[in-house]
């Protein structure tokens, strides 16, 4: 809106063709926070299991599961995925009862990133 060259100012809350001017309000959308499911290391669970849990349930291939699941080992816990809250508590909760239910300790959490959103 320009004022420049012709007719009186616009007053307050019009503009120069009679139209109301108000600012559509601006969509506030954030992208979700996002969570870090994390594997815990234990002195039992088999490695080559570890590998298979981070293939199907983490859509990883043989050599990143393999990179991971020692990374864990050495390290202590290490991170499978990044997700939306509900997808990480859902894997997090899957992988636990899945290792339960085939008898091994293993541990699987969710953190918060430091994602700034
Ligand atoms: N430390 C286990 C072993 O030596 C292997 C292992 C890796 C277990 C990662 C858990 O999240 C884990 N068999």
């Amino acid at each position: 809106m320009h004022n420049w060259s012709m007719g009186p100012p616009d007053k307050p809350g019009q503009d120069g063709d009679g139209d109301l001017a108000v600012a559509p309000a601006k969509p506030k959308l954030k992208r979700p926070p996002l969570f870090q499911v994390v594997l815990m290391n234990d002195d039992y669970t088999p490695m080559e299991f570890v590998v298979e849990i981070l293939e199907s349930y983490f859509n990883l291939g043989r050599e990143q599961a393999t990179q991971i699941m020692l990374m864990v080992h050495t390290k202590g816990k290490g991170v499978c995925g990044v997700y939306p809250r509900d997808i990480a508590e859902t894997k997090a909760t899957q992988v636990n009862t899945y290792a339960r239910d085939s008898g091994h300790p293993l541990l699987c959490e969710v953190e918060p990133t430091d994602d700034e959103n």
